[in-house]
Formats: structure tokens, C-alpha cells, sequence
């Protein structure tokens, strides 16, 4: 049921799902909407980010005098301040902080854990090009809320997930969440005049199988000889398996994981050679694979390191990277059928 003249808003949506959970107390509706705060603030720098370089502030003092901060600074920094006082986290993790975010001990604490990208797709950051608000919620297992968090557990599998999303500033700022009830992965629209993101992708589900390939292509030369076969695969001629595949890549994870999540098809970005430093290829497990993985399996999709299921990896590290293949399910099982040999 619609709210008269507006729509359904991301909070009342929480709340439904909330309600429908006898033993729910409140406390994540209070923490993802200080998260919704924080990304509209976000959502407000991206869209003017072209007009302060008009105002010539690429010295990175703008007109008032004021510094001007990289944009992935500011946003960390926003959601860290944002989300430290709400009470319900016991600690935070972000791909901007090497270790572990505390709550500072003036705050309340609680015994939920988020990990975030705060912006990702640095490389189109300053282009006007779509990036994103990656973030995954777990809750702490065992410890006393007021005893120091271990980083051991934090480190859970992405299956651990109760919720995952992530916030898209493109032609439009999106939220897309899910929760690990089974209860869907809804999108929501942000409505400037209105201030507020309204459900405008209910119950979204990714095509069993997709048109699309996703792959910087660039690193062919780096692969290893099944990665370059799967790609080879997408790219021959068979109407039959209704190939070649299109290609399609923008460099900002969000943006392409989002795509492929409304038309179907699948997103890789694998293992290589390039940098001896990261030989499991670029992403990282826990800020980046893991909540889109949530998101596309409770959508219908899958998500694979191309051996087995990303959401079952134990991470060893915060940082940890993975090779990722996400996105349509038969199109990812496929991949997996070449990363692992069994297609051959
Ligand atoms: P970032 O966290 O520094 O932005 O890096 C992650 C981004 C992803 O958004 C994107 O899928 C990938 O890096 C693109 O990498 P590449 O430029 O190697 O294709
Ligand atoms: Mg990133």
C-alpha cells in the first residue's frame, strides 16, 4: 500500500520487514537510516563535484577558503562520523582504513558490524561517471558488547551477512538492499524534491541468464589460459547459445554489477599476473564481493570466485582480494565450469 502522493519510503520499507520479525527491537532500522543520511550527503557532494572544479578549486581550496577534500576521503569520513553514534556498532571496517574502526568510547555500543566501500570506482570519481556506496552488515557472534572487538570476528563468510546493498550515484542515486530473509532485494530511487529514496525497483530478479560480459579486457595478456578461453567463449559467434555475448564495461563495480543485475549477464574480474603484490586479481572480498554477492543470490543470481560460492570463503584478512565472477546464475556456473577445468 502506497503512501498517499509519495510512495513507499526506504524507512517505512525497513520497518514492514522489521515488524514482520517478532524479535526485531529497531535497533537496524536506526542503523541503515544513519547510513541513508550519510549517502544523500554523499550523493550531494558527487553531483556537484564538477561545479567546485568550475569554481577553481583544484588546488584544493575552494572559493570560502575552505579545503577541499578527495571525494573518497570525504565520504569515509562522513559514514564514519555518521554511523559511530548510533549506538548499535560495535566496530566498523572500511577499504580506506587499514585496520578496524572503533566507536570512540563517548558513544554507546551495540553488537553489529559494517564494512563499506565508502566510494568505489575511484578512477571515475572526477569524469562524471556512475560510482557507487558499497556496504555489509553481520552481527557480532559471541563477546560481551562492551569488550573489545577482535578483528577474528569480524572475519566471517559473507553468508553471515544480515543485510547487504549499495548506493549508486549515477543519472539518478539508487539504493539497492537486501536482508538475509529471503525477504527480496528492493530498489529505491532517491527523489531530490522530496529528499527521500521511494521504492521504485520491487523484488528485483536477475535473468537466469544474461547477453552481457564484463571484464576489463585489457588484462588478457595477464590471464591464465582458462580465463582467456571463458572470455574466448563469450566473444565466438553461436546462435544457439545466443553468442557472442555484448560487451559492456564502465570500470566502477557498482555501475556494472547494477546493469547486470536489472538485465542479466555476468561481471568478472579475475585472477592475473598483473602485480605479483595481488595475484587474486583486484576486488576485495569483504568490502566489495561479498555484498553484492549477497545481493545477487537473494535476487536468484550467484556469485563465484570461479571455484565455489564467494559467500563461503573464509576471510583471512580484512583487505583479502578475490577473483569474482557475479551476476546471472547460469552465466557465472558456466565460468566456474572454466576456471575450475571441468569444462574443458
Ligand atoms: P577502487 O576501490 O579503487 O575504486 O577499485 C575498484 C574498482 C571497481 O569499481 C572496478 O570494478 C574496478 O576497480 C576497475 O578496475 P580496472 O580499472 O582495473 O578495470
Ligand atoms: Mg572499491
Amino acid at each position: 500500500m502506497k503512501t498517499q502522493g509519495v510512495g513507499i519510503t526506504i524507512t517505512e520499507h525497513i520497518l514492514r520487514q522489521e515488524r514482520q520479525n517478532p524479535r526485531a527491537t529497531g535497533a537496524f532500522t536506526t542503523l541503515i537510516n544513519e547510513l541513508i543520511v550519510a549517502a544523500k550527503v554523499i550523493s550531494r557532494e558527487v553531483n556537484k563535484a564538477g561545479l567546485v572544479d568550475i569554481l577553481g578549486a583544484t588546488g584544493r581550496i575552494n572559493v570560502q577558503g575552505e579545503r577541499v577534500q578527495k571525494l573518497d576521503i570525504f565520504a569515509n569520513q562522513i559514514i564514519i562520523q555518521r554511523m559511530q553514534h548510533v549506538g548499535q556498532l560495535c566496530c566498523m571496517g572500511s577499504e580506506e582504513d587499514p585496520d578496524l574502526i572503533e566507536i570512540p568510547p563517548e558513544y554507546p555500543k551495540g553488537d553489529y558490524i559494517i564494512v563499506f566501500d565508502p566510494l568505489d570506482g575511484s578512477s571515475n570519481i572526477d569524469v562524471n561517471v556512475s560510482i557507487g556506496t558499497i556496504f555489509g552488515i553481520y552481527k557480532r557472534e559471541g563477546g560481551s558488547p562492551n569488550s573489545d572487538i577482535l578483528l577474528s570476528e569480524v572475519l566471517q563468510p559473507g553468508i553471515k551477512q544480515v543485510a547487504a546493498g549499495y548506493f549508486i550515484y549515477g543519472s539518478s542515486t539508487m539504493m539497492v538492499y537486501t536482508t538475509a530473509k529471503g525477504t527480496g532485494v528492493h530498489g529505491f530511487t532517491l527523489f531530490p524534491s522530496v529528499g527521500e529514496f521511494l521504492l521504485s525497483h520491487e523484488n528485483i530478479r536477475i535473468p537466469e541468464k544474461g547477453k552481457i560480459y564484463s571484464v576489463n579486457e585489457s588484462n588478457y595478456q595477464y590471464w591464465d589460459n582458462r580465463t582467456r578461453a571463458l572470455v574466448d567463449y563469450f566473444k565466438t559467434p553461436d546462435r544457439k547459445t545466443g553468442r557472442p555475448y555484448t560487451s559492456r564495461y564502465v570500470g566502477s563495480l557498482v555501475a556494472d554489477f547494477h546493469r547486470n543485475l536489472l538485465k542479466g549477464g555476468i561481471f568478472m574480474y579475475p585472477a592475473d599476473k598483473k602485480d605479483p603484490r595481488k595475484p587474486s586479481g583486484k576486488l576485495r572480498l569483504m568490502v566489495e564481493a561479498n555484498p553484492l554477492a549477497m545481493v545477487v543470490k537473494e535476487a536468484g543470481g550467484y556469485a563465484s570466485d570461479g571455484h565455489g560460492p564467494i559467500l563461503e570463503i573464509d576471510p583471512g584478512e580484512l583487505h583479502q582480494r578475490v577473483p569474482l565472477y557475479i551476476g546471472s546464475k547460469k552465466d557465472v556456473e558456466l565460468a566456474e565450469s572454466f576456471i575450475s577445468g571441468s569444462a574443458a
